[in-house]
């Protein structure tokens, strides 16, 4: 067993949670390209079955659908716009100006250009939307995908959680949404920049919104201006992981 994998399993075993697994699964290329998921389970004699259960059934892919699947109107909802004046200005401009601030517990703190964000390992896949008020839409999204980019900034050991920090504000206060890092790792978990072949527009949230296809609408931040790594959510905001979580929401909304 190479030396890398014998620090995960034992960082795994140590930390005991799914957020350790993830790390191991997530963050090993090769294992992942050359081995299936179960192998590598299998060979982790720490885990329970149900346990290793729960982890396959979490990075099991959303279902994908044909183009002519599409639907013809995607409905907008929650904010629609941000009434910011530096947004409206950004806006104005293209997002030419606009950065993307990723913090927190990460070994190298950066800021992305959209130019840079769509330079980065993406992925593109026609989903179902399926908002928490029963509404669905299919549609295209492309984006970077997470797990490179977390990789390349590199997770601490303490990181548990990514927050994402949104432009607009309802009912007084910013918009945020938080996802562990089984969620972020996840093959089709996205910073979309592009929705059905277009650039995100405002009202979906431009320039740039997470796109978790196993969880609820609600999930899936628009406006999203900061990352940042974070060992709990206990300390932050409501302290529930979100702005709908905060206000009763379940906060894994899997689907
Ligand atoms: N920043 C932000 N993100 C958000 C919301 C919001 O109001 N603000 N609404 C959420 C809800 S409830 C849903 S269903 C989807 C709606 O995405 P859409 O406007 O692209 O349909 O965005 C989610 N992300
Ligand atoms: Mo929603």
């Amino acid at each position: 067993m190479p030396n890398d994998l014998k620090l995960s399993r034992r960082n795994l075993l140590v930390r005991g949670g799914a957020a350790g697994a993830a790390v191991l699964l997530g963050g090993c290329d090769q294992l992942s390209q050359s081995r299936s998921v179960r192998n590598v389970l299998d060979s982790a004699e720490g885990l329970t079955q149900a346990a290793q259960r729960l982890l396959l059934s979490r990075r099991a892919l959303a279902r994908e659908y044909p183009e002519s699947a599409l639907s013809a109107h995607f409905r907008a909802n929650g904010s629609i716009t941000v009434n910011d004046p530096t947004y409206q200005a950004q806006v104005e401009t293209g997002f030419a100006d606009w950065r993307l601030k990723i913090d927190g517990l990460v070994a190298r703190p950066t800021e992305l250009s959209l130019a840079e964000l769509r330079r980065l390992p993406a992925r593109t896949q026609i989903t179902r939307h399926d908002c928490v008020e029963g509404w669905s839409a299919i549609g295209k999204w492309t984006g970077a995908r997470l797990g490179p980019l977390l990789q390349s900034v590199g997770l601490k050991p303490e990181a548990r959680y990514l927050v994402f920090h949104c432009a607009d504000t309802l009912e007084g206060d910013l918009y945020y949404e938080s996802i562990d890092l089984i969620d972020a790792f996840h093959e089709q978990t996205i910073l979309a920049y592009d929705m059905n072949d277009k650039p995100l527009p405002v009202p979906h949230g431009a320039p740039l919104r997470l796109r978790v296809e196993r969880q609820l609408g609600y999930k899936m931040a628009k406006y999203v201006m900061r990352m940042e790594a974070v060992a709990s959510l206990a300390a932050m905001r409501g302290g529930r992981g979100g702005f709908w979580e905060d206000r009763g929401y379940a906060w894994y909304a899997g689907i």
